[in-house]
């Protein structure tokens, strides 16, 4: 196995960008719980995922949804970020909360709702502009209940028409990304259910169009590693949006449910190429903490991710490599066995602070006081949701 050593160079590139949306109060349809001290508007979201940064060193950027996080004047949003440290992201579109759009957004068989939800899009690449961001993240509700409900080939030709009107108007460093699901809101036929679906929407628009793997959005029992394997090889993978999920779309702390396939996507990742330097996939979190802190959550959430990048980075890929030509089953499991099992906390702790960061992130924000800051603070005004 490599030494932890010889990973210290490639964990101290990884960015991990956190969403706007973890910071705002969240729950299910049956119940929101709020908490205290939560942000009022995108710039108290940005100031919460700042500290997550100060903390870590793992989170420089923020992705904002729109319209949940519209403001005025996104400079001076981005000039508020600059000086808390950290920087604007990805934007993502919402066409999923809007009477307008009860059978289907891009995919609308009425052309005044298509219409419309084209124009989100191109409104946001309007914000992409003055935020800087290089990312517009296109997931979409559409979808039908029920067989027959809609033409499923009809919706594909509307929905690449809109994706193609969507992608005309980036500027060249700018980059669609198209994100699937598998189910829900729809729950008989999504129009982008799968990485294939978005790949071949992706092939059809041009290099800039990309997939965007959320870890959350596959059937129980998907081999996500295979998709990152397949997507990274044909240069395809964008972004992930990472959480984790022990039923459906529970966008659950990543690495909580199950962090042997966390480290499984790592390793393809880095496999694949994806953690080289200039590599161009974007880490970002989608979670929201129901009935956890925020801030704390997105404290646990990168440091997860962290650790098991490191573990990944410590495979030892010639002994892998022989291992697999001899055809010696047993030896290539146990050399990935041994990086998965490795402790790398401590490691990690005591490289944190030779780089001037706390060992223990969460005791520091704890010991902050930010928390109690906050609540205080926060007292007027209406706190956000998941959503404004
Ligand atoms: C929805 O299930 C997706 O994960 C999207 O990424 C969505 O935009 C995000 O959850 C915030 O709404
Ligand atoms: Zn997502
Ligand atoms: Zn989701």
């Amino acid at each position: 196995m490599r030494a932890f050593s010889q990973a210290t160079e490639d964990l101290a590139r990884q960015e991990i960008e956190l969403p706007s949306w973890a910071f705002g109060n969240s729950g299910t349809r049956f119940k929101v719980f709020p908490q205290r001290g939560i942000p009022r508007d995108p710039f108290e979201k940005v100031t919460d995922a700042a500290q997550v940064h100060r903390l870590t060193g793992l989170a420089p950027s923020v992705a904002l949804h729109i319209p949940w996080d519209l403001v005025d004047d996104f400079g001076k949003l981005g000039e508020h970020a600059r000086d808390n440290g950290v920087r604007l992201g990805t934007i993502n579109t919402n066409t999923f909360q809007d009477d307008d759009y009860m059978l289907g957004s891009l995919c609308h068989v009425d052309e005044r709702v298509r219409a419309k939800a084209i124009r989100h899009a191109l409104d946001c690449v309007d914000i992409m502009d003055a935020t800087g961001s290089r990312d517009l993240k296109i997931w979409l509700p559409d979808g039908l209940n029920y067989p027959g409900q809609a033409d499923l080939r009809d919706r594909q030709d509307r929905l690449a028409d809109a994706l193609g009107q969507i992608y005309a108007r980036l500027a060249g460093h700018q980059r669609l990304v198209l994100e699937y699901k598998l189910f829900e809101p729809a729950f008989y036929a999504t129009d982008v259910p799968d990485w294939g679906t978005a790949y071949v929407h992706c092939l059809a628009l041009g290099e800039r169009a990309v997939v965007c793997l959320d870890t959350g959005h596959h059937a129980p029992n998907t081999n996500i590693e295979f998709i990152v394997m397949q997507l990274l090889r044909l240069g395809r993978l964008g972004a992930f949006d990472f959480n984790s999920r022990f039923y459906a779309d529970d966008d659950l702390i990543v690495g909580a449910a199950d962090p042997f396939q966390l480290f499984r996507i790592m390793t393809e990742v880095v496999r694949g190429g994806g953690y080289d330097e200039g590599s161009e996939v974007t880490f970002m979190l989608d979670q929201c903490h129901n009935i956890e802190a925020k801030i704390p959550g997105q404290i646990r959430s990168v440091l997860n991710v962290q650790e098991m990048t490191a573990r990944a980075l410590l495979v030892d890929r010639a002994a892998l490599a022989e291992a697999e030509r001899a055809g010696d089953v047993l030896a290539a499991n146990a050399v990935l066995m041994d990086a998965f099992y490795t402790d790398v906390r401590a490691d990690l702790a005591a490289w944190r602070e030779s780089r001037g960061l706390p060992a223990d992130p969460t005791a520091a924000f704890r010991a902050s006081g930010y928390a109690e800051r906050v609540a205080a603070e926060r007292v007027g005004g209406t706190q956000a949701g998941w959503g404004a």
